[in-house]
């Protein structure tokens, strides 16, 4: 079976409000036994807007993101942050990259609701191949309109 898939024609939504937590330190600079802690992740930034690693994103929306400040790419799977943010996809989940087929995966992705299989419904996500040999979320495009080819040959 192979399936083609194409997506498009849809507005595109950038951000990643909501998608990510932060951390904060909860000893209030104490170390494990009230001593001095080893790395201090409280200390205020006077250069939150800079972003000197240079992956789209200042230091304050990194903090915010729980990203690294200094790597340009958090969690090593070939994407920087910045990239990630604006494709709605994870910064701090090495599984989760942009779509390479050239179109940013939609916010709403990870709160749609199968309703059925009928004309109108929300169908079960499922993940295929791509005619880029990709693996694709048929979820990830949930603010598209998505045309699905199947065809079977024995
Ligand atoms: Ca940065
Ligand atoms: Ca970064
Ligand atoms: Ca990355």
């Amino acid at each position: 079976m192979r399936v083609l898939i194409l997506a498009g024609l849809g507005a595109t939504s950038l951000g990643c409000a909501g998608l990510l937590g932060s951390e904060e330190d909860d000893d209030e600079g104490g170390g494990p036994l009230g001593g001095k802690d080893t790395v201090d992740d409280t200390e205020e930034r006077d250069d939150g807007g800079d972003d000197p690693d240079n992956d789209g994103l200042t230091n304050d929306e990194e903090d915010e993101l729980g990203t690294d400040g200094d790597e340009a790419d958090s969690d090593g799977d070939g994407w920087d942050d910045g990239a990630e943010v604006a494709d709605n996809s994870d910064p701090l989940d090495k599984a989760d990259k942009p779509y390479e087929g050239g179109w940013s995966k939609g916010a709403c992705r990870n709160d749609v609701k199968a309703t059925g299989y009928g004309e109108g419904d929300i169908s079960r996500d499922f993940v295929l191949p791509d005619q880029f040999g990709d693996n694709v979320s048929l979820h990830d495009f949930c603010d598209r309109s998505v045309l699905l080819i199947f065809s079977a040959f024995w």
